[in-house]
């Protein structure tokens, strides 16, 4: 299977998140990407596809903000990585935000993604990433996997958040769309909601989301992701949400992943984008099924029956010493 990665990608690596109140080390690290890079080998470089397919899915504003907001925030004379720290809950006017502490709770939903003076040129190759992976498929190509860091599936059109600030899930799929290689397609199997995603197809009917995660009840991003979420407008029906309790086996997550599985070929769908998360693994450290190390080759393999033209893209996982394996062992599982 092709793979991809840009080292570029490397350049964010934000000092620490808020955490329980306190401040913790960054979760999101540079060495998950090295440590996945080590174990798989032989990754081809991206290429650079540019501006436009990005800004397909993300509002012209928001990638103004992203682009400048590191720059703003030293201007405004301060040191480390930007965090925001108030959000337009009651005031959601279209009034101009010049102020860069507006513009970060304007353009987020959390305080634990900062933006550092590598972010940009990261997450803009963790896009271009994606795209060079949906480029082998276009030409060919089974399956390709895009090593993409920073992660996408928390990100909306206008917002960041989750360690995500450009969907590169999204991007993929809009471009895969585009190709007319469609109908695509997205299935979300990172440990949390793809609130991100889904807000972006959400009133879409040309794009099926399906996701399975922990429960937003106990789990992060909490506000989305529930059962009874399954799509709006031309998109009633496009959406599936799949919440599972803490402490999940592998048993019924396949059970989960069969119905995902079943819904995205009653769809019709012609190619498949998977957004994987290693972060169900039993050891990971800030979640809480209990997938094991060799059940990451099941999950591969019902992926693999689908029999579409699938594009894996990276999103999250934090056990950094084992994810590379657990990467490797679900790529594998996939090819067969
Ligand atoms: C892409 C993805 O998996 N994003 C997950 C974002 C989860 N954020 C909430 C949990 C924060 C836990 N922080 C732990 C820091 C320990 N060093
Ligand atoms: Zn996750």
């Amino acid at each position: 299977m092709l793979r991809f990665f840009d080292p570029r990608q490397l350049d964010h690596a934000p000092e620490r998140e808020l955490h329980n109140g306190t401040w913790a080390s960054y979760a999101e690290c540079p060495a998950r990407a090295a440590n996945i890079a080590d174990a798989l080998g032989d990754l081809s470089p991206a290429r650079d596809f540019g501006m436009a397919p990005i800004s397909r899915i993300h509002d012209a504003e928001y990638l103004a903000f992203l682009r400048s907001a590191h720059d703003d925030w030293r201007a405004a004379g301060r040191d480390g990585d930007a965090i925001g720290y108030t959000w337009p809950i009651v005031a959601r006017r279209r009034i101009p935000l010049t102020r860069i502490d507006a513009r970060l709770g304007r353009y987020s939903f959390d305080a634990a993604t900062p933006i550092g003076p590598g972010t940009w040129e990261s997450a803009y190759w963790s896009a271009q990433t994606a795209l060079s992976g949906l480029h082998a498929l276009l030409g060919g190509a089974q399956t390709a996997f895009a090593l993409c860091r920073p992660p996408g599936h928390h990100a909306g059109a206008d917002y960041l958040g989750g360690y995500c600030y450009l969907n590169n899930a999204a991007i993929a799929a809009q471009a895969a769309q585009d190709a007319g290689v469609g109908p695509v397609a997205i299935l979300d199997i990172d440990y949390h909601h793809g609130n991100g995603t889904q807000d972006i197809f959400h009133a879409r009917g040309d794009v099926f989301f399906a996701s399975i995660h922990a429960d937003p009840a106990t789990d992060y991003p909490f506000y989305w992701g529930h059962a009874d979420e399954t799509g709006e407008g031309e998109g009633a029906g496009a959406t599936l949400n799949i919440p599972l309790p803490r402490g999940t086996r592998v048993d019924a997550y396949l059970t989960a992943l069969d119905a995902a599985i079943s819904r995205i070929s009653e769809w019709s769908a012609k190619f498949l984008v998977v957004s994987f998360g290693a972060d169900t693994f039993s050891g990971d450290p800030i979640s809480h099924f209990a997938i094991e190390a060799a059940d990451f080759a099941r999950i591969g393999a019902r992926i693999g029956t689908t029999g579409l033209p699938t594009l894996i893209v990276m999103e999250g996982g934090y056990a950094v010493g084992d994810l590379g394996d657990n990467v490797a062992r679900f790529l594998s599982g996939i090819s067969g």
